[in-house]
């Protein structure tokens, strides 16, 4: 019989290739020497610095699972095993690193053509430009397919009229894939770039959660956008749920990563703290806690390992994603809350990393479906009865 590796029950490191394995540890160096020392005034102050993404885009975190324009076309592990690493250190982090490769250079590599993939990719890949997505609406979240902005057919292309709400790194984005519905009532993919004559990008004040990550609105006033920045190989809400399809599956890794920082600093303060003259750790409630979150987490851990191993050969269903992503965020959030009550009263300050995860986890439990949104998308896939 071999001893316990606490830290990674199914041995998950021992399953990776090399190649796997040593992107990992340089994302986890990176991760640990350049984003964690300036995570907790970022989230004091709320500010996100954008040269964040030329630091990814220089060691080939962005795009990373495409061929070519400047991508390194590393596998879906190895995509996943970066989130891990990233939303280790802060979902905000994670999130700007997943919506630049995810879902907008991801649609422009799958949906666009040859002409759009040489003029966006290289600059995304090094982080030279910025991207964003539009889907979601003010009035228009979990029933994206009820989207109101509209692109109206206009002499050399399109005049696009609507808002999007609540769109990471909208405002310092030089490039944004919007979703809108053409003439013809069908869903089409659109680039619009920084400048263009309507299109503005307000900063939502006032988040309490993801303060690293910059969030915005999309608004456009009849904004002229050419034939030429119609993502043509697309139509229809198939368009941005293959993107979201990615993301999700990068969520599921990373969430992980956020509640394993959550479980070792629990498991290392309550080690350390004494109470009754005995470290809380030598409690029963306590070992009971850390015990479920080892568990949680190696099992959501070799899921996501087996849904990579599916998304590389082209086998997964979109629905498995659902299910690791709501897993994840969900498991991750339950972490996330017992860490911080262990903490006790030093579990509110932001001395310890475990309250900013716990309020990260709510949006991340939230965005790119919600909790429930894939319950049903799973309901639906046993019953064949459509609950939304
Ligand atoms: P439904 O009838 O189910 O489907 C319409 C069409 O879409 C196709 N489809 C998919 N294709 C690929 N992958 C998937 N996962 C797909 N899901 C659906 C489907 O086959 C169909 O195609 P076709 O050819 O027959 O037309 O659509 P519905 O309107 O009933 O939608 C139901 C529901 C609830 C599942 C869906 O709307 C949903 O998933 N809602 C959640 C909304 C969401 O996830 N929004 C994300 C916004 S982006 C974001 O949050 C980014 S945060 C990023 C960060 O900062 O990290
Ligand atoms: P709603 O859809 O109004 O849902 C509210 C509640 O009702 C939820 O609990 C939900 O589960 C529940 N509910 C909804 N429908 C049903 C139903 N049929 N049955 C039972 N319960 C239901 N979007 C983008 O397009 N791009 C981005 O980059 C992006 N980034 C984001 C960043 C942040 C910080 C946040 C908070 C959100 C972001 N989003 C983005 C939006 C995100 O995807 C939406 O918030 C999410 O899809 C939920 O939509 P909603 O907020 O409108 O909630």
């Amino acid at each position: 019989w071999q001893k316990l590796d606490w830290q990674d029950p199914f041995l998950l490191d021992r399953q990776l290739s090399d190649e796997q394995r040593m992107v990992q540890q340089s994302a986890r160096q990176y991760a640990q020497e350049k984003l964690l020392p300036r995570v907790r005034d970022a989230y004091r102050k709320e500010e996100t610095d954008p040269s964040i993404f030329r630091e990814m885009g220089e060691l080939g975190l962005l795009g990373s699972t495409i061929s070519g324009y400047g991508c390194p076309g590393v596998d879906y592990i190895s995509y996943g095993l970066v989130a891990r690493e990233v939303e280790r250190v802060d979902s905000g982090y994670r999130s700007m690193m997943s919506v630049q490769s995810s879902l907008v250079m991801y649609p422009i590599w799958a949906y666009g053509n040859e002409a759009q993939r040489e003029k966006y990719l290289p600059k995304l890949a090094t982080g030279e430009w910025i991207g964003c997505f539009g889907l979601t609406e003010p009035d228009h979240g979990s029933d994206p397919g009820s989207m109101v902005t509209r692109a109206r057919s206009v002499d050399g292309g399109y005049s696009l009229s609507g808002a999007k709400m609540w769109i990471s790194n909208s405002p310092i984005a030089d490039v944004f894939v919007v979703w809108a519905k053409t003439d013809d009532g069908k869903i089409r993919g659109f680039v619009l770039e920084k400048g263009m004559q309507g299109l503005s990008a307000p900063k939502i004040e006032g988040k309490l959660a993801l303060r690293a990550s910059i969030t915005g609105e999309i608004a456009m006033d009849e904004v002229f956008v050419p034939e030429e920045n119609l993502l043509p190989n697309v139509q229809g809400l198939k368009g941005p749920f293959g993107c979201l399809n990615n993301a999700r599956y990068g969520i599921a890794w990373g969430a992980m990563g956020a509640a394993e920082t959550c479980w070792h600093t629990a498991r290392e303060y309550t080690t350390e703290r004494k109470q009754f003259g005995v470290p809380l750790a030598s409690k029963q409630l306590v070992q009971l806690k850390l015990a479920d979150m080892q568990t949680e987490i190696a099992l959501a851990l070799q899921g996501c390992l087996r849904a990579g191993q599916l998304m590389d050969a082209g086998e997964i269903a979109p629905e498995l994603i659902s299910l690791i992503k709501r897993n994840s965020c969900g498991k991750a959030l339950d972490i996330a809350r017992m860490a911080r009550d262990m903490l006790g009263g030093n579990g509110i300050s932001d001395e310890y990393p475990v309250m900013r995860h716990m309020v990260n986890l709510e949006v991340v439990n939230t965005y790119e479906g919600t909790h429930d949104v894939h319950a049903l998308i799973l309901g639906r896939t046993q019953t064949d009865i459509p609950a939304f």
